[in-house]
């Protein structure tokens, strides 16, 4: 088989870079390890910066998101005993977000894939990237039991954090920044109806986070030690301590129902530096690992994606490498900004297991200080936003 771009990975990172590849007049064929029902069964993402709801809208893959999305402008943070405020990134910035869940995404993207025939190959095994470094790049898979061949002129790793691309990049030449954090999300979707907005929480019992997937289907996380099991939560014990960990009034109005999924993440900060090697390009969570506090992961999968696709298309139709060549350190800057803004958030809002009173309360000045300045709260709303999307022109700038 013979394609332009090559793309390890069907997540949205992957399917999303097929899509614009195609719009640019670049073929792909998307390698994918999993079923389109496995794809689809994982619950993840909820939240869209705004530069992501308007590329979305760009690409006429918004019709269902603004029919079932929930437009908001910011986040709420309740914290004990407290006011709730809020992070009002409209009134800052003028930007919103939209509540829009991922499994969604992933639907629409299939079926504009489906739709303009682009090739799929679903349930390969054995993936490996090879003579990246040459201009003759290949994918060697098996699928059904046979082992296949695929020639391109790039490979594009949107294979997540486990796939094998990253590991592709010789040890000498990737560095790794990492962080793990000491607790993980238990998470519920269930088919009741949402909190009116989405509220981070943060609460002696630890933090807990209201969200939504539509009017009648309700996200919810509380934190949980690293070592806990999901059978040790059946619903009621879960609802109890959501509703402990929110004041009085909300947790009254959170309306319990049984839960159709649940499921623990740990927390981690990860990102691979760079995300180019030769003939390889890296893109979202391939390259990058945020925890989700702050809701910026697939956000960063979108804008790897819009530059890359927008460097390739630029090499196709002017064989210019200019765009490819500032591609890692392009995206690398949108990153890190995110990457910072997850960290302090998951530092303002959790309660770490090792903390001394010290701790606590610096961390109750922090939360005072964002609820009574407004430059505190401007600041914090112009890095939860997410930065703008460069122009070109910004490939110029060297890397670090
Ligand atoms: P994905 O989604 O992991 O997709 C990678 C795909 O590659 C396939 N694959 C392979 N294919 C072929 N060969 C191999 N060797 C392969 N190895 C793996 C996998 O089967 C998969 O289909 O990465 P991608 O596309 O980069 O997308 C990234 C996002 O999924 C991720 O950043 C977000 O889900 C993170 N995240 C959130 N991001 C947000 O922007 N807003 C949110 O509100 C938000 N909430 C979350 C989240 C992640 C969470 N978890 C579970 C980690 C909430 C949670 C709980
Ligand atoms: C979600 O709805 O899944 C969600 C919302 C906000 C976050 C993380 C996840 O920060």
């Amino acid at each position: 088989m013979k394609t332009q771009v090559a793309i390890v990975g069907g997540g949205p990172a992957g399917m999303l870079l097929s899509e614009m590849l195609h719009r640019a007049g670049v073929a792909s064929v998307v390698l994918e390890r999993s079923s389109e029902a496995h794809v689809l069964s994982r619950i993840r993402a909820g939240v869209l910066e705004q530069g992501t709801v308007d590329l979305l809208r760009s690409l006429g893959l918004g019709e269902r998101m603004d029919r079932e999305g929930h437009p908001h402008d910011g986040m709420q943070i309740v914290w004990a005993g407290r006011e709730n405020f809020m992070i009002d990134v409209h009134a800052h910035l003028g930007k919103r977000f939209m509540a829009y869940g991922q499994t969604q995404i992933q639907e629409d993207l299939m079926a504009a894939a489906r739709e303009r025939g682009q090739v799929v190959l679903n349930e390969v095994d054995s993936v490996r990237l090879e003579d990246i470094e040459s201009e003759h790049p290949h994918v060697l898979f098996r699928r059904d039991g046979e082992e296949l061949r695929l020639d391109c002129d790039f490979i594009a790793g949107c294979d997540g954090f486990h796939g094998v691309s990253r590991k592709a990049i010789p040890p000498t030449v990737l560095r790794e920044f990492e962080k793990v954090y000491p607790f993980g999300w238990l998470g519920i979707l269930s088919r009741t109806p949402p909190l009116a907005d989405i509220v981070y929480a943060n609460n002696p019992r630890g933090f807990a986070l209201a969200s939504m997937r539509s009017p009648t289907l309700s996200r919810y996380y509380i934190q949980v030690p690293l070592e806990t099991r999901v059978e040790d939560w059946p619903d009621d014990r879960f609802w109890d301590e959501l509703k402990a960990r929110f004041p009085a009034d909300m947790a009254a109005s959170i309306v319990t129902g049984p839960s159709i999924e649940k499921s623990i993440a740990p927390l981690r900060s990860y990102v691979a530096e760079p995300m180019r090697h030769g003939r390889l390009f890296l893109a979202g969570d391939a390259a990058h690992i945020v925890p989700p506090t702050g809701a910026k992961g697939l956000n960063l999968a979108v804008s790897d994606v819009f530059y890359l696709s927008r460097a390739l298309a630029d090499f196709y139709a002017t064989g210019s490498t200019r765009l490819i060549d500032g591609y890692s350190a392009m995206a690398l800057r949108r990153v890190w900004s995110s990457v910072r803004t997850s960290w302090y958030l998951t530092n303002l809002l959790h309660r770490f297991p090792d903390m001394s009173d010290f701790d606590q309360r610096a961390q109750e000045y922090e939360l005072h200080y964002l609820q009574t300045s407004h430059h505190a709260q401007a600041a914090l709303a112009e890095q939860y936003a997410g930065l703008p999307f460069e122009p070109p022109e910004a490939a110029a700038v060297p890397p670090r």
